[in-house]
């Protein structure tokens, strides 16, 4: 094993004594547990004396759980710490094999077990303690101890230790005198983390390490990165680093189980888990790309990993470096003038350290005030998770206190004089990624020149006010507004785009602009042909909409077919809308269910997302386009081994390229960023272009195009397919869909060199077809954010339009057309995949 490099100390011990023991009795003849024949009068009686006896074991059972349950005795395990300020640290104490070290564990445990011992709430319970380490300051004692408590104590219990340092003090008082008796400061207890004391366990794998200046090491997750890390096992890494000096954790890979009840990493600003002293709770993937740096606020930290039976995935690995204290890199706070300027919390985009306060001084010239603007803002943390109330982390500006995670510009001050003072503050546990700040001097009487001023203190156009949208985030330029002609006045007050009137979705909150629109009576049904039913005639068996959609989601068996019925491979027909893959077996023939193996990926987000990059495979089904010897033109998506579906307008010739012949491309799969050929990476050529036959090269109507590769690919981690939808597959207005693609991160900008997501929604037909003047076929699908600013681009054409729907994704479009690129109130346009299902699956038998 080298879980750490040369130059470092290290102890690998492996502790099974926590395991329970389990032994199996043999039976002592097998021979009478044998059936007999014939069961006879000696049968019956033997069968009434075996129901009695059930019946008396039950009521026992049913007496112990309710009348002596209260006595059951739990384990309980306290770690903490504290400093003994009447010793002075030795080297020999880092070796817990030394006699210093030995000697010095025996007194502080003799001591805890006085203190323990004289309060009258735990005196009772108190099985012992073990000193785990010490560390420098006068001296660190990291301990455990514990506890044989009666179920019914456990609370009280837990709350003597909480407040240790009560007891401690008492008696430290009682002792002063006997000069030979260890004086005890800073006592910190909690009860350990109990997914951390699990008796499943099979192994405990412990290790500790001392990192000096110029040397970095690493930790890593046993079998990383070549095989996954056992199941069943807890590992600690006990760091330290000289003294003065502070801890760098820096993980370049993480890639754990998504579910952090099943495996996660902890680590602590201590030696030993002390609740109280957890920097962070991490699970799941998170990617290379993501800053991932830990600071210590002394010169220990601990690492802990715990696993269960449950899937076990690569793991992690890090870097362990020292930084020395006072160093730049750990400096924050100061004076800051001028009229703009930027500042960070320190270490940003990385994780602050815990304990730490840092003050800014602004001062921007006389007769101007200061504006602060966060354009980041992360210190979330468990206690404060709404952010209204900040007891934890927090930055406090002019007296004013925020916390958690807000929104770039959610987070703006203005001061009343040419000075501002903002102070940030960590707490002792969790830390977050910090925050950038920007100031800049303005002018009091006109903080928002030619603009709205937002109660928020932020600017916005004018033109923005009484649009419909929310643009200053608070909507306090959607309030008291006098609608324009070409908007709705709701009754609430607010104006909405005219465009909006009756397209199903309640945009005013109150739903004034879903009224009055020739909608269905009471009593009535709306067919998707906008036809009304009565209710009554849904699920009747009878097709009174004309269209079959008031027998649609109807819970009967198989139904007549119709276009909007999903038929099933013995062309039997079930009304349950989007059956396929959900999970649930609709088709007596079980068709719904098969070829599902598509539309996931293995890596799953983590809770810390930042910015617009794509996990490396995250969207295992992208491929990229490239012309030979040009590079990235389009995108496209995998649909199964040999076929790719892209857009007809990629592979139209032009006078210069032959796009519709495909020795002219090359494509690549599980690639993430360009001209990167990493592992993960597979090139293939094309033996077939197959552009849709009806594609318009001017209204972009039909623009699909499907690819044959000269060979069939090996799916892996990164080179997946997404499922294809069937014919009738309906996708729901409103609902979130992924767009993907190496193409211009702004209009006329420039391509994206790592593989780019963003969330848009699915826009209502109508709505958008005002919006694009009249352009949109049935063939196209619109998905946008109308307020501007996510779209696909020039690049992502041929691209998937990704839809989630339970544990997988279809191919819901293909990335086809826009008015320019993420422009307010112009979505992007896509070919609706469902529309051209019979004859992907003409060309491709897919
Ligand atoms: C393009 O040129 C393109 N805003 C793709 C999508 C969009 C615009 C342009 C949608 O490939």
């Amino acid at each position: 094993m080298d879980y750490m490099n040369s130059g470092m100390r290290y102890t690998p011990k492996t502790d099974r004594d926590w395991d329970p023991a389990v032994q199996f009795l043999p039976a002592s003849d097998n021979k009478k547990l044998e059936k007999k024949k014939g069961p006879g009068k000696i049968g019956a009686v033997i069968g009434i004396v075996i129901f009695a006896a059930v019946i008396a074991l039950m009521t026992g059972l049913l007496v112990w759980h309710f009348h002596f349950r209260k006595n059951v005795r739990v384990k309980k395990l306290y770690s903490g710490s504290m400093r003994i300020t009447n010793q002075v640290f030795e080297d020999a104490y880092e070796n817990p094999n030394s006699t210093e070290f030995k000697a010095l564990a025996k007194q502080v445990a003799t001591q805890l077990r006085a203190i323990y011992t004289k309060s009258p709430q735990l005196a009772k319970y108190y099985v012992g303690s073990t000193v785990q380490a010490f560390s420098e300051g006068s001296v660190m004692a990291y301990c455990l101890s514990e506890f044989d408590v009666p179920a019914s104590q456990e609370a009280a219990v837990d709350k003597v230790m909480a407040t240790l340092d009560k007891l401690v003090d008492k008696e430290q008082r009682s002792i002063k005198k006997n000069s030979n008796a260890l004086v005890f400061e800073d006592v910190v207890s909690s009860a350990l983390d109990t997914r951390l004391i699990s008796t499943s366990f099979d192994d405990f794998l412990r290790f500790s390490q001392h990192t000096r200046s110029n040397h970095i090491a690493s930790i890593k997750s046993p079998g990383f990165p070549n095989k996954p890390y056992p199941a069943n096992t807890f590992m600690q890494w006990q760091l330290r680093a000289d003294q003065g000096y502070v801890i760098k954790l820096d993980f370049d890979n993480f890639n754990l189980e998504e579910n952090c009840k099943n495996d996660f990493v902890k680590i602590y600003d201590s030696l030993v888990a002390i609740e109280s002293r957890v920097m962070d709770e991490m699970c799941g993937y998170v990617s290379p790309s993501q800053p991932m740096t830990f600071l210590s606020s002394s010169n220990v930290m601990l690492v802990t990993l715990a696993t269960n039976e449950k899937k076990n995935f690569p793991g992690f690995q890090a870097h362990v470096s020292q930084i020395q204290r006072g160093s730049k890199e750990l400096a924050c706070g100061g004076q800051l003038r001028g009229v703009s300027g930027t500042f960070t919390s320190p270490n940003y985009p990385n994780y602050y350290q815990p304990r730490i306060v840092c003050e800014w001084n602004i001062e921007v010239p006389t007769g101007k005030v200061v504006k602060i603007t966060f354009s980041k803002f992360l210190l979330a943390e468990p206690g404060q998770e709404k952010g209204t109330d900040c007891r934890k982390d927090y930055v406090e500006i002019e007296g004013k206190k925020v916390c958690g995670e807000k929104e770039a510009g959610e987070v703006t001050e203005v001061s009343k004089t040419n000075k501002m003072s903002v102070v940030f503050l960590s707490d002792r546990s969790y830390v977050d990624r910090g925050f950038s700040a920007s100031y800049e001097a303005i002018d009091s009487k006109d903080p928002c020149p030619a603009q709205f001023k937002c109660a928020t203190q932020r600017c916005v156009k004018s033109q923005l006010r009484c649009d419909g949208w929310n643009d200053c985030g608070d909507m306090s330029d959607e309030l008291n507004c006098k609608c324009k002609s070409n908007h709705i006045q709701c009754k609430n007050g607010l104006c909405k785009p005219d465009f909006w009137k009756c397209d199903g979705v309640d945009d005013c909150g109150d739903k004034t602009d879903e009224q009055d629109c020739g909608g269905c009576k009471s009593g009535e049904v709306m067919c998707r042909n906008s036809k009304c039913v009565s209710e009554k005639k849904r699920c009747d068996g009878r097709d009174d909409c004309g269209d079959g959609s008031d027998e649609l989601d109807c819970s009967r068996g198989d139904v007549r077919c119709t276009d909007l019925t999903y038929r099933c491979k013995n062309n039997k027909c079930i009304s349950k809308v989007n059956p396929e893959c959900d999970g649930t077996l609709d088709c007596e023939d079980g068709s719904d269910e098969a070829n599902c193996d598509c539309g996931r990926n293995l890596f799953k987000t983590s809770r810390i997302v930042g910015g617009q990059e794509a996990e490396q495979g995250e969207f295992p089904w992208q491929v990229s386009l490239h012309i030979k010897g040009f590079g990235h033109v389009c995108g496209a998506s995998i649909i199964s081994p040999q076929w790719l579906v892209t857009a007809a307008h990629c592979v139209q010739d032009d006078a210069k390229t032959r796009y519709s012949q495909p020795g002219t491309w090359e494509a690549f799969f599980g690639l993430h960023t360009q001209r990167q050929n990493g592992k993960t990476v597979v090139k293939k050529n094309l033996k077939q272009v197959i552009s849709h036959p009806n594609y318009n090269a001017y209204t972009y109507d039909n623009d699909i195009a499907l690819m044959e590769l000269d060979s069939p690919l090996t799916f892996t981690d990164y080179i997946r397919p997404i499922c294809l939808p069937a014919a009738q597959h309906v996708f729901a207005v409103g609902n979130s869909v992924w767009i993907t693609g190496w193409g211009a991160t702004r209009e006329g900008g420039s391509a994206a060199s790592v593989l780019q997501k963003a969330q848009v929604r699915i826009i209502n037909r109508k709505v958008c077809d005002k919006l694009m003047g009249g352009q949109i076929t049935s063939r196209m699908m619109c998905a946008g954010v109308l307020t501007g600013g996510v779209d696909a681009c020039q690049g992502d054409s041929g691209g998937p339009l990704s839809y989630p729907s339970g544990s997988h994704m279809f191919l819901a479009g293909v990335v086809s057309w826009g008015d320019g690129c993420a422009r307010r109130n112009k979505p992007g346009i896509y070919t609706t995949i469902t529309k051209f299902r019979g004859w992907i699956q003409e060309k491709t038998k897919v």
